[in-house]
């Protein structure tokens, strides 16, 4: 088959939404817009880690700790799903490990914010996983096999995560005037910065166009952030909370919530590696991976042991 026959059945496979798996072909494009996508979706998860674990020692109660404790396992069984679904693909996870910690590879921008009091792994569940969990169930759809399977995993996980979160802050809603202050203080700051988990306007997103028509991605950055603002309004009502957004208002003609514009140079910047926490997360993440690296080798070691006895006794 020539190529322009190999991508037109492609694309007819993409449009009979039958899933690619890793061994059919695939333009060269769409085999590298997914390992971006993909590995920069792992090292989410995994640099997720690292504004909640900030937390774990500090958790007002055992039962908080106990729940916060596995909801960051959860974002590290997420990250070696979504690394195992990348490797599929062809890229090793060294390579991974190695963009990431170079910092050549991009992660979420949320997670380069700092999380200053309790009441922020509320916003955090509520808000951040609430944006990851629509942006996530699109991706259940995603045409990549081995990448929607992990997300259906993935999705059972974040609702209990987002609720977890929502329930964090109902409870400190309803507490003292400081308590108050502080669940208000948090959503303050999470707010804005949770919109731009979307990714830029759909007007300058470079990867939507392709992305969509290959069904990698089935909304666009600005179809998900409307929704993400159309439910957070109404549930905040619940929390007898504001939002920080003076224009945010119901438009009844265009039933949805109107809202204010984003502050994009602060996305950029924070994109480019210059957000408050950037520098932090990626010397954390050096340091862990330089600190595991007798356990590789152990793990290694062990692994060779144990093929050697087995290549023995069939000997
Ligand atoms: N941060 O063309 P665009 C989670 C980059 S939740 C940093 O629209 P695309 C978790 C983008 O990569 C978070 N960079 O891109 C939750 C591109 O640059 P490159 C993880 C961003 O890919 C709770 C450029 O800007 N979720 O893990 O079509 C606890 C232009 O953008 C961001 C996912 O990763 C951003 N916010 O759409 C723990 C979901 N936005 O790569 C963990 C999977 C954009 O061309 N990813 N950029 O150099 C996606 O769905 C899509 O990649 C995005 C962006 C919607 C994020």
């Amino acid at each position: 088959m020539s190529l322009i026959d190999l991508e037109k059945s492609f694309q007819e496979k993409i449009d009979k939404e039958i899933k690619i798996e890793p061994k059919d072909w695939m333009p060269d494009a769409y085999r590298k817009t997914n390992i971006r996508q993909i590995s920069q979706h792992a090292h989410s998860e995994i640099v997720g880690m690292l504004p909640e674990g900030n937390w774990i020692s500090r958790a007002p109660s055992l039962k908080r700790k106990a729940i916060l404790i596995a909801k960051v396992q959860d974002e590290a069984g997420h990250g070696l799903y979504l690394y195992s679904a990348a490797e599929t693909l062809g890229i090793s996870r060294d390579q991974m490990m190695n963009d990431l910690n170079s910092g050549k590879a991009k992660y979420s921008s949320i997670f380069n914010y700092p999380t200053l009091t309790w009441a922020d792994m509320g916003a955090v569940g509520w808000l951040v996983d609430g944006a990851a969990i629509l942006n996530q169930v699109m991706l259940c759809r995603t045409s990549y096999g081995p990448y929607a399977r992990a997300m259906v995993r993935i999705c059972k996980e974040e609702s209990f995560h987002q609720r977890q979160g929502f329930e964090t802050l109902l409870v400190l809603s309803k507490g003292t005037k400081e308590q108050r202050e502080m669940c208000q203080d948090a959503i303050n700051r999470w707010w804005w910065p949770s919109l731009m988990m979307f990714g830029p306007k759909d007007s300058e997103s470079t990867n939507s166009d392709q992305s969509i028509k290959w069904k990698i991605k089935r909304k666009t950055n600005d179809e998900l952030r409307q929704q993400f603002v159309n439910m957070i309004a109404e549930q905040i009502k619940l929390l007898g909370m504001t939002l920080p957004d003076p224009d945010l208002k119901w438009n009844e003609k265009r039933n949805q919530y109107d809202f204010g514009e984003i502050n994009w140079e602060e996305f950029w910047n924070v994109v480019k590696g210059n957000g408050p926490c950037n520098k932090q997360r990626l010397a954390a993440r050096n340091k862990a991976h330089d600190e595991g690296a007798w356990v590789r080798a152990a793990a290694i070691a062990y692994a060779d042991k144990k093929k050697n006895k087995t290549t023995h006794k069939a000997a």
